[in-house]
């Protein structure tokens, strides 16, 4: 493939922009914003570097936005990994590497911020050598001897001038000797393992040429057996220029799933820009993508489009054509949609797409005004395209519009744009927990008449219940056992209905009353008087009557949780489950993370993404469902109950 992709991953603050910029201005791309700000969501530039255009995405290293992480994993051929050493390792770290490793994206280190006061860039790769279980090689190493510090090259053994963009070499002061030959030995032997010609090569001469190492490098990447580590610094552009060369060395093929097409992209990303619109960015993955033709999805749309553009610098470029492993970018082509493959011939099916992440965090959105109640749906589904982690909904019972993101922070940034590019602005709150009611004890009996004579025609109905209570999450069930000539038939609809709107509203605090049956068995009519109308408010006074002597209580929804926490964390997981009401259902260890099973009322656990990264450093993490409903006990019953009341007395 004639384009690259390389994703930049790590933590938040390690220098990944930083360092995405520095080779930018090193290699002439083009910069036209250089802004100091974290990133929350991915960003494509363009360079051409000895001819070979290549394409940088920029990730967030916030976890809240691991969603847009995964896509850059899905279509780059390279991951960097940025690790800052002046600071001890985040988990952070792990998590990327597991990710790659999953994806089978091979990673390269690059260990940055080396020539801060505080570094301890030396530590830190020993730290890493712990913390992920890959071979991990030093290919540049540094050195102290005469301040400031300088980098030998470990594939040529020589030390590294940097001007500019040109790399040269120079011989290294002698005393040094002995370290630089054991780290050379070191990447060697790793090299040499490779491959089989290679391993006997280097037994019988006991050496290898730098391009064998190159080439033993390489196929080490490809197989992801192991990770060259570099050292520099992003803000100087220490060690930059040798970085990319070394990239150029053993740049990796990596392996993407074919089709049968002769050309495809794959859509990695939908961006709204104020002023260009919909932008959606692919990477041809086969053949070139040409303008003003018509485009396929693997989703069965088609649409027509005119321009397309390469990310170039930190913008971009209109182009007629774009090669075989490049990013292309469509402007305004509605059509597409991020996790797409997208042809100009006809596609049945496309590649996978990957698997967003559980949201762990929702919140209730309210519109202010009217106006901002009209325009956020629009604005939410463009930022949901925007942001495929994210999970945008209307609840069937409280008919709240819930947002559901990985944490506080996602759905805090989410909300930003939706004021700042949008206009639209929302208060939130937490959702609201739907509560139900239900009964405990059967009544006979209840009788319930109504009268009204107010001049001509009059009002008459009365009607007698048994109600009973069903177990739980039987719903409710209305049965007619009349007997006799009391209540003509045709009057038994309206009283079902009469119970069924009774049922909306229970007694305690409004919630819907659930699992109740219902028998009507008799009741009074009257010739003239008598109606529909009637007999539904009647049987709605009767049901109402019955609930207040049929001992009602409140019930809760429980969800299910799978927290997934490190094993030192288990105990104070659990002890906290406890303190909510939570029972723990099982454990199961899987290496050293414990997947801890437990049911948890709902109201308990709304905000529990925060506790879980309290208790756990970040690094726990839940998938949660609802269960079911249980009757909420009495102490936390009456506060609802109180609460419901002055609720409704406020209006
Ligand atoms: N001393 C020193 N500081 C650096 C270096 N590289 C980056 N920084 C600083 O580290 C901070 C974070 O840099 P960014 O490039 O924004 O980090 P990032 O990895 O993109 O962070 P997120 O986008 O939030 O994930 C900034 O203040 C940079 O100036 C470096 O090589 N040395
Ligand atoms: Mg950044």
């Amino acid at each position: 493939m004639k384009g690259r992709v390389i994703a930049f991953l790590g933590p938040s603050e390690s220098g990944k922009t930083t360092l995405i910029e520095k080779i930018l201005s090193l290699f002439n791309g083009k910069l036209k914003n250089q802004k100091k700000e974290p990133t929350y969501s991915l960003k494509t530039y363009g360079i051409t570097i000895e001819n070979i255009p290549f394409y940088f995405i920029d990730t967030p290293g916030d976890e809240n936005f691991i969603g847009e992480i995964l896509w850059a994993i899905t279509i780059s051929d390279l991951g960097v990994l940025v690790v800052d050493s002046t600071a001890p390792l985040k988990y952070h770290i792990y998590r990327i590497f597991e990710l790659a490793k999953k994806n089978l994206l091979p990673l390269v280190i690059f260990v940055n911020k080396i020539e801060a006061e505080k570094t301890q860039w030396a530590q830190t790769i020993c730290d890493l050598q712990d913390m992920l279980e890959i071979l991990q090689v030093p290919v540049i190493y540094g050195f102290n001897t005469n301040q400031p510090l300088f980098l030998v090259d470990l594939v040529t053994k020589q030390a590294v001038k940097e001007r500019g963009a040109k790399l040269e070499f120079e011989p290294y002061p002698p005393q040094l000797e002995g370290k630089i030959q054991t780290l050379y030995e070191q990447l060697v032997e790793v090299s040499a393992e490779a491959k089989n010609e290679f391993i006997e090569k280097y037994l019988e001469t006991g050496s290898l040429t730098q391009d064998e190492i190159l080439e033993g490098i390489k196929a080490n990447l490809e197989s992801m057996r192991m990770c060259p580590i570099f050292i520099g610094s992003a803000e100087t552009g220490l060690g930059i220029t040798y970085f990319v060369k070394r990239i150029l060395d053993f740049y990796p093929k990596r392996n993407f799933p074919n089709l049968d097409l002769n050309s495809y992209a794959y859509l990695f990303k939908t961006h709204y820009d104020p002023y260009a619109g919909k932008l959606s960015f692919a990477r041809i993955l086969k053949g070139s993508i040409k303008s003003e033709r018509v485009i396929r999805t693997s989703q069965g749309k088609e649409e027509k489009y005119t321009q397309i553009f390469i990310p170039k610098g930190d913008s971009l470029e209109a182009v007629k054509e774009v090669g075989e492993g490049e990013v292309i970018v469509f402007a305004k082509v509605e059509a597409l949609k991020t996790g797409d493959t997208i042809s100009e011939e006809p596609l049945s099916s496309g590649l996978p797409v990957p698997e967003m992440p559980n949201p762990m965090y929702t919140l209730a959105l309210h519109p202010e005004t009217r106006a901002d109640e009209d325009k956020i749906s629009g604005a939410l589904l463009k930022l949901q395209e925007e942001d495929p982690s994210l999970i945008i909904y209307r609840h069937e019972e409280t008919r709240e519009l819930l947002i559901s993101g990985l944490g506080n922070m996602h759905i805090e940034k989410t909300l930003e744009k939706l004021r700042e590019k949008y206009g639209v602005k929302v208060r939130t709150s937490l959702p609201t927990v739907p509560y139900r009611e239900t009964i405990k004890k059967p009544v006979q009996a209840v009788i319930y008449r109504h009268k009204k004579q107010t001049g001509g025609r009059g009002q008459f109905a009365e009607v007698h219940f048994n109600i009973f209570p069903l177990e739980r999450g039987k719903g409710f069930e209305f049965i007619e056992t009349l007997t006799g000539m009391n209540v003509p038939r045709n009057y038994v609809p309206a009283v079902e209905k009469g119970v069924r709107e009774a049922l909306e509203k229970g007694i305690l605090a409004g919630f819907p009353v659930v699992d109740v049956k219902v028998q009507f068995y008799d009741g009074k009519s009257h010739e003239v008087d008598s109606s529909d109308l009637a007999f539904k408010i009647a049987a709605f006074h009767c049901l109402k009557k019955a609930l207040e002597q049929a001992h009602p209580i409140l019930l809760e929804p429980y969800v299910e949780l799978e927290i997934f926490v490190p094993d030192e964390s288990v105990g104070d997981v659990i002890g906290d489950l406890n303190s909510r009401r939570g029972r723990v259902l099982n454990l199961e260890k899987e290496k050293k993370i414990t997947k801890i099973k437990a049911q948890a009322p709902m109201s308990e656990v709304l905000e529990y993404v925060l506790t879980l990264n309290g208790l756990t450093g970040g690094r726990g993490y839940f998938l949660s469902k609802f269960s079911h409903y249980e009757e909420v006990p009495p102490h936390i019953s009456e506060k609802i109950i109180a609460l419901s009341k002055t609720q409704s007395s406020e209006g």
